[in-house]
């Protein structure tokens, strides 16, 4: 018996990773973060999101596994530093939108890394959507330049 709920939440794991990326509401791409270098213990990740749903909906939250703290954050131009902060309340995602987390603009922050992030890494990130609910996407780790 204790077997049978253990292959049966593996399944029901297998049948979310199935949707990686693709609720039917929502179609994610370019999902990638900078590796880092030296000691840097944080990382942004990035990703754009399209709204095709006939519903307006919400990212709430973010959350990873290998970050203490996982956080949407606003980088911003301030007297002419690269400011950043977390983004209170999400951010909304009308239908027929697109929304871009990019350098410079929204993105995903880990903070405290479990370990360092390498080209080539792949790990999960999970958001959470008011009306898709839960979405885990795959993150690639690309170069400090941003290529592959
Ligand atoms: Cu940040």
């Amino acid at each position: 018996m204790k077997f049978l709920i253990t292959l049966m939440m593996l399944m029901s794991s297998f049948a979310s990773m199935a949707h990686d990326g693709h609720k039917d509401s929502l179609e994610i791409s370019n999902v990638w973060a900078r590796e880092t270098l030296g000691r840097t213990m944080s990382a942004a990740a990035y990703l754009t999101i399209k709204n095709i749903g006939h519903h307006d909906d919400h990212l709430v939250s973010v959350s990873s596994k290998i970050a203490a703290v996982t956080e949407i954050h606003l980088s911003k131009m301030e007297n002419n530093m690269m400011m950043m902060a977390p983004v209170d309340g999400g951010l909304p995602l009308p239908k027929k939108k697109i929304l871009r987390l990019k350098p410079q603009s929204y993105h995903i922050m880990m903070m405290r890394l479990t370990k360092p992030l390498a080209k080539g890494d792949v790990f999960p990130v999970t958001l959470t959507f008011k009306k898709a609910g839960d979405v885990e996407i795959f993150v690639e780790v690309r170069g400090i330049d941003g290529k592959k």
